[in-house]
């Protein structure tokens, strides 16, 4: 998979990309990640990427020269099966979404700042929307590194066996069972038998009522 993120402040989301799990699935080259200073589109020599709406109001918006410019350019190299706008308007991010573009293979994120993009970019480019959830970023590059995890952690080859993404909370629309390890009582704490019984079938089924449980009391909407 490769994704490209056009962004007015791509320094903002490198380190996420450069640890840990991430950082191994673009060593193995399961997954590319690509930034895009969208300064660089800018126009005159302040390279300017923003302006003031029609109409009047607080807050800038994003011109569409630069975008179009942008985007674009990338679409000319490869043929990209979505172009998506974080923006806290979009649709709400879930686990049924990052699966859905988990099996695509080329992404465009644009990282919304500002007051918004003008609306004529989304309507020549843009296939896609999503919010992270009910409240507002600065931008949308957190968002936009958010959803790159929940997608690329799903790639064949990205989690080892005991990471499987088959077992997630949420997979499966179930929140997930307590878990445990040693030591077997801690300050008068015990781990339920049943773990330690060694009966498979007897574990599984515990562990699905627990799910169960937990889901119809945390989250009760997941369950509708
Ligand atoms: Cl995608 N962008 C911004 N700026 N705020 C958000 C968001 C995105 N998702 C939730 N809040």
């Amino acid at each position: 998979m490769r994704i490209d993120i056009i962004s007015v402040l791509p320094e903002l989301m490198e380190s996420p990309f450069r640890t840990s799990i991430l950082k191994r699935a673009m060593d193995k080259g399961l997954a590319e990640v690509h930034f895009h200073n969208l300064r660089d589109f800018g126009l005159g020599k302040h390279r300017q990427v923003d302006d003031e709406p029609y109409g009047g109001g607080a807050g800038m918006v994003m011109m569409i020269e630069p975008l179009d410019q942008c985007i674009s350019e990338l679409k000319a190299q490869r043929n990209y099966d979505e172009v998506i706008y974080l923006t806290p308007d979009g649709e709400t991010l879930n686990q049924k979404i990052a699966n859905s573009l988990s099996i695509k293979k080329n992404l465009i994120f644009l990282c919304g700042h500002y007051k918004g993009i003008d609306q004529r970019v989304r309507e020549l480019h843009i296939t896609k929307e999503i919010s992270i959830g009910d409240y507002v970023l600065t931008g949308g590059e957190l968002a936009a590194c958010v959803l790159a995890d929940s997608v690329i952690r799903l790639l064949p080859g990205v989690l080892n066996d005991e990471q499987s993404a088959l077992t997630d909370s949420f997979q499966d629309n179930l929140l997930s069972p307590p878990i445990y390890t040693r030591p077997s009582e801690y300050k008068g704490l015990k781990v339920p038998e049943i773990l330690m019984s060694g009966n498979s079938k007897k574990i599984e089924e515990w562990l699905h009522e627990e799910a169960v449980k937990i889901t119809q009391e945390k989250r009760p909407d997941l369950l509708d």
